[in-house]
């Protein structure tokens, strides 16, 4: 099974993508296909599509676009890789999310929340293809 992940500007600043994608490694969880790009207006507005209209969604468009990200395909054998990665991650909201997660450990604020992981097999198939091509994941 397949999972999508973001290494957020925030993140990648503070030089510490290594040390989050170490703990997927750690877990079993391998390193498919990864890119840093810096995200145009376009891809962010095609990743973010469900938020668009919510009182943060210009605010997250300019933040995903402010700077360079990791976007990152990751694979194990199981089904619950989905749920796995997004467990490892924690709340959405730092502040919320348990020491131990990578968000409670490397985040303090709710925009600059170190890390995105698609929330369903329907999210990563729509999210993943906007910045890898097919050949990219044999
Ligand atoms: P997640 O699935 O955990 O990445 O969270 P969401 O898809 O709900 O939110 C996407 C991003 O929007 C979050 F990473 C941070 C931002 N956000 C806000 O800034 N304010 C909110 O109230 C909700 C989300």
């Amino acid at each position: 099974m397949k999972a999508f992940i973001i290494i957020k500007p925030d993140a990648v600043k503070r030089n510490i993508t290594g040390k989050i994608l170490s703990r997927f490694e750690e877990r079993g969880i391998r390193i498919k296909a990864m890119r840093m790009i810096k995200m145009c207006k376009e891809e962010a507005e095609k990743l973010y599509s469900i938020h668009k209209g919510k009182p943060f969604y210009d605010s997250l468009i300019n933040y995903i676009t402010s700077d360079k990200v990791v976007v990152c395909v990751l694979e194990a054998d199981t089904d619950k890789l989905i749920e796995i990665v997004r467990k490892m991650n924690g709340k959405t909201n730092p502040a919320e999310a348990e020491p131990g997660t990578i968000r409670g450990d490397f985040g303090i604020a709710m925009e600059a929340n170190v890390i995105h992981a698609s929330d369903s097999i329907e999210s990563v198939n729509r999210e993943m293809p906007i910045f890898f091509t097919k050949e990219e994941l044999e």
